[in-house]
């Protein structure tokens, strides 16, 4: 089934998307899965889109090993600047399997030890901001946390000081990037031949494609002037200078850049906006902030937190996967067979997408009860056996999930814990109601705080 049939959606998917700006592609999903159910097929120019939205079509998927990660047609103008990057390339693309297996190490539960330095010292610029401005400012959330993990990220995987606490403005690219991920989405929905006429987005999106890279190469550049005694061991070290066991073969210079893309953009947005969510959801929900605040008085009291205490924040764990499940802020993947099969009985050519839109898995009453409450005591251990395996995926789906989730995890739960133990939060609009912006991610619109510094805790 699907709106194929309405003369209306013939064309571009732009026209198609009625939604509101702000969420047009899920609102789109959620609208049709509501008038033709689980699973919906939608024609555009001749391609055909397939959506799935519950549970027992997505399991039916990531159970088989015929369904793997399809660069669809958005991602597939992400490739302009992040080409064979791991996040764009194609399965059989060679540079993802070795880029997979040089770079997986560096995410390991061993090495996050080593970033919980640099994770701490962000985010105490953070705070000790926050602390210094005082309850009469206004903290714009989401613009902080980008900054915030930004700096992070890059200081993490690549010794780089981008020191957006020090500057007013957000670092320039962060505007480079939205706007090209924006006209990379934009690009996929244009009836053919308009593109060309495009002179003034096609300037605008080559000069940011450019910024983005001039800011790689130059990363790239400062660090081969170093001297060797003097170069980090870091992820950009990895992607230099390690050979892969199975081919013998480093990344391609080319593959580099590309990678320093890849991570800068992947490495933040979607963090921030779990942060800016989590912040949202603490407030909408003040018992689960008392619980919260007493975890982390628990296990920190006045104390500076040190790697060891996160194994003690559990409770800040269960918080973070609960936001995730309501806003999953990579909001979409999409799978594809590798050979003609059928899905829920609907046969599926070889090659044709399906995209789970994940708010829409993560609501399926089959599997959620009171879906729209936020409860992280779903995610408490004991009920973790309840939660059937392919219900929750916010880091996507096999080979091609998310290589920095627990680089991501381990950041939000440091940061919010920081943000429990120093301040009392308030909303800086009482009455404040959550509007989502989506982009390629999504983040609450126009979410700003009070924070007033704690008397210290005993
Ligand atoms: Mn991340 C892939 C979500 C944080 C680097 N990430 C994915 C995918 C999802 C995702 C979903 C799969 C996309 C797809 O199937 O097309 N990522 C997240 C979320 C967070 C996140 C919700 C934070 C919260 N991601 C991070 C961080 C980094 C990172 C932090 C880097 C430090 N992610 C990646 C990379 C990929 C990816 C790289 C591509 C992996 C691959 O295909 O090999």
């Amino acid at each position: 089934p699907g709106p194929k049939a309405l003369p209306l959606l013939v064309g571009s998917l732009a026209e198609m998307m009625s939604g509101s700006d702000e969420t047009r592609n899920i609102d789109f999903a959620r609208e049709n899965h509501g008038r033709y159910g689980p699973i919906f097929a939608l024609s555009t120019g001749g391609e055909r889109v397939v959506f799935v939205a519950g549970h027992a079509l997505v399991a039916e998927m990531c159970s088989s090993p015929l369904w793997t990660k399809s660069v669809h047609a958005t991602l597939a103008e992400v490739r302009a600047f992040a080409g064979d990057g791991l996040f764009t390339a194609h399965n059989h693309e060679p540079n993802w399997a070795v880029a997979h297996r040089l770079l997986m190490p560096a995410f390991s539960a061993v090495a996050m030890r080593d970033y919980f330095p640099a994770m701490l010292d962000i985010a105490d610029q953070m705070f000790t901001r926050w602390e210094r401005f005082g309850s009469g400012a206004r903290v714009d959330v989401p613009d902080d946390m980008t900054r915030l993990t930004l700096d992070t990220l890059a200081l993490c995987a690549f010794d780089v000081r981008l020191n957006s606490f020090y500057s007013e403005d957000l670092h320039p690219f962060v505007g480079a990037m939205v706007r090209s991920l924006v006209e990379a989405g934009a690009r996929g929905e244009r009836l053919p031949g308009v593109q060309p006429l495009l002179f003034k987005t096609n300037r605008r999106y080559r000069d940011d494609i450019a910024l983005m890279r001039r800011i790689t190469e130059e990363i790239v550049a400062e660090r081969k002037a170093l001297p060797a005694h003097a170069r980090p061991d870091d992820l950009l070290e990895r992607m230099l200078t390690a050979v892969d066991p199975v081919t013998g073969a480093g990344l391609p210079e080319e593959n580099v850049q590309y990678q320093l893309a890849t991570f800068l953009i992947a490495g933040h947005e979607t963090t921030s906006g779990l942060l800016s969510f989590v912040t949202y959801e603490l407030l909408a929900h003040p018992d689960v902030l008392r619980r919260a605040r007493q975890a982390v008085d628990d296990a920190l009291g006045a104390r500076t937190p040190g790697f060891d205490d996160l194994s003690r924040l559990g409770y800040l764990g269960q918080v973070l996967r609960e936001t995730l499940r309501l806003h999953p802020t990579a909001p979409a993947i999409a799978l594809t067979p590798s050979e003609d099969t059928t899905l829920g009985g609907h046969v599926v050519r070889q090659g044709e997408d399906v995209l789970i839109m994940l708010p829409m898995l993560h609501h399926d009453p089959a599997v959620w009860e009171a879906a729209e409450v936020f409860d992280p005591d779903r995610f408490a251990p004991e009920r973790m056996a309840e939660i059937p395996e392919y219900a929750w995926l916010p880091f996507g789906h096999g080979a091609r999930a998310c290589i920095g989730r627990p680089f991501a995890l381990q950041e939000a739960t440091l940061v919010l814990a920081m943000m429990l133990q120093r301040f009392d939060i308030e909303f800086a609009d009482p009455g404040y109601e959550l509007v989502v912006q989506e982009t390629l991610s999504i983040k609450p619109k126009d979410f700003a705080i009070r924070a007033t510094p704690r008397t210290p805790v005993r």
